[in-house]
């Protein structure tokens, strides 16, 4: 199974073999799981090219995203690099109000939870008031927000004056991730940081709770 089959899987919406595919490219082929993730992810780009081309629909799209949870549910566990040097940091992780997208974020959370973090994933679609109240409650240091759809990116400034009028902003670094963001974005809404990928996310975490 190479890269190229994978991404073709995902993009053909192979639901019932992408499972078997992702194993057999994890335990026969002895690939990078990190490499695998790469060519999933390239499948979901073509995915959406076809679908800004009218080439595909929003059945295609679910269908695509069940594909890619799929294959992630077999991949998930190979990602899991323990880094036992740092210490257990609190981060709240969740999609913001009106956003269903959640693949990111749920690979963000694989991410945090092998990198040793604690991991309070509060799902999708998710309110300011309600990620406030579990950051207040678990102490959280981080906030951790993901966004897909350009009409949402402003829920992070809503978040961001929650946390503010809560007196936590201070306490709380807030990243964010997600197509529509940039860097400069994501500070004109607020946020302290912003990563285009899980993996640097990480690495983002790590520096932030440092500084
Ligand atoms: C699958 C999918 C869906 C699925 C989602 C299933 C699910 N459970 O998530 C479903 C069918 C539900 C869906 C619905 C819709 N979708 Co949609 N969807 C996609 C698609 C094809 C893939 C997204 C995905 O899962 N990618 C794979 C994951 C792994 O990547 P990712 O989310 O980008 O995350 C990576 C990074 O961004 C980052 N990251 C993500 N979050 C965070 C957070 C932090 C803190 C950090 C550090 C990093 C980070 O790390 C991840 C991996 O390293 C995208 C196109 C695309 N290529 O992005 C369109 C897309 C996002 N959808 C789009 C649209 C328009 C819609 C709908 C409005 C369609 C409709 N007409 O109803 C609805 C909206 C529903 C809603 N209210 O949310 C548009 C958004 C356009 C825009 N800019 O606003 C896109 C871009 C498609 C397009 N080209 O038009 N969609």
């Amino acid at each position: 199974m190479d890269f190229e089959e994978l991404t073709e899987l995902i993009v053909e919406l192979e639901l019932d073999d992408i499972a078997d595919a992702v194993k057999s490219a994890l335990e026969e082929d002895k690939k990078d799981p990190f490499e695998i993730l790469t060519a999933l992810t390239k499948g979901m780009d073509e995915v959406s090219r076809r679908y800004e081309e009218f080439e595909y629909f929003l059945g295609e799209l679910v269908l695509a995203g069940d594909t890619m949870k799929a294959g992630l549910e077999v991949l998930k566990p190979a990602l899991a690099v323990s880094d036992n040097t740092i210490e257990k940091t609190k981060v709240v992780i969740a999609t913001v109000k009106g956003d269903q997208h959640d693949l990111g974020k749920n690979i963000l959370g694989t991410m945090l939870l092998s990198a040793n973090f604690e991991v309070y994933d509060l799902g999708r679609d998710v309110d300011a008031k309600t990620i406030v109240e579990k950051a207040k409650e678990t102490g959280a240091s981080v906030v951790a927000l993901s966004s897909l759809l350009s009409m949402t990116v402003d829920q992070v400034e809503v978040v961001h004056k929650a946390l503010q009028e809560a007196g936590l902003r201070d306490k709380v670094k807030l990243i964010v991730g997600g197509a529509p963001f940039n860097m400069e974005l994501a500070k004109k809404f607020g946020a302290d940081d912003y990563a285009d990928d899980a993996i640097y996310g990480v690495e983002h975490i790590k520096k932030l709770i440092e500084s």
